[in-house]
């Protein structure tokens, strides 16, 4: 049994399509942070950087095994299961380098963005200035990749789809908006998030903690 301990955010989401995609059967534990709960004991003892995800395998390699980072999660999970990640060679590695491009730099570009242009009360030209700027360069990033490979790591979907799949929903919903023309002219974008998002594991996930 897997517990997945998540809240209902981009990076939580990317651990509940992984889980209903590989199938195991998991325990949701969702981490309120309108209680602040992603600071309480419990949760700190098994995520120690206060952020959702983070999981616990009960049947780990050596026991029980605590997973916190959206990206180790990923990978622990494609590795115990043998899906979307390919166990070696070039797609292996090009599904990584995709998947860290998202950890390291789409969704923390676009929650900064989503901080400083929607959230913060103090509107601060050059942080949104900044952050709209870094958000259109990397969406372009992504739009050349996908005209060139149907799934971010190369022919097959792979955990780096399913790292970016709740950031690039919630880009061109909730923060359309915000970056209006810089969701302009991506088709390869909008026809990847059509074959990804259709996915009933994709539909399951996303909706996860109810
Ligand atoms: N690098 C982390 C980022 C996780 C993260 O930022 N989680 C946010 C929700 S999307 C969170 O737990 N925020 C709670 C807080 O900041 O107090 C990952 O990929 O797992």
């Amino acid at each position: 049994m897997i517990e997945l301990h998540t809240w209902k955010t981009p990076n939580g989401r990317k651990a509940s399509i992984m889980l209903e995609e590989v199938g195991l059967p998991y325990e949701v534990h969702p981490v309120d942070f309108a209680e602040k709960a992603q600071f309480s004991p419990d949760f700190l003892a098994i995520s120690p950087n206060n952020k959702i995800p983070a999981i616990v395998d009960t049947d780990g390699p050596d026991g029980r095994l605590a997973v916190f980072e959206s990206g180790a999660i990923l990978t622990y999970l494609a590795e115990k299961t043998g899906r979307f990640l390919a166990p070696s060679g070039t797609h292996r590695y090009t599904a990584l380098e995709w998947m860290h491009w998202q950890i390291g730099g789409l969704g923390p570009m676009l929650g900064q963005l989503g901080f400083f242009a929607r959230m913060s009360k103090e509107k601060v030209p050059p942080a949104i200035e900044r952050f709209s700027a870094e958000a259109d360069r990397l969406l372009g990033v992504l739009e050349r990749r996908l005209a060139a490979s149907p799934y971010l790591g190369g022919p097959e979907y792979s955990i780096a789809d399913i790292a970016a799949y709740p950031w690039m929903n919630g880009a061109t919903t909730m923060m359309a908006d915000t970056l209006g023309d810089s969701l302009k002219d991506k088709p390869a974008t909008y026809d990847w998030l059509a074959r990804v998002g259709e996915r009933p594991a994709v539909k399951a996930g996303m909706l996860v903690p109810g």
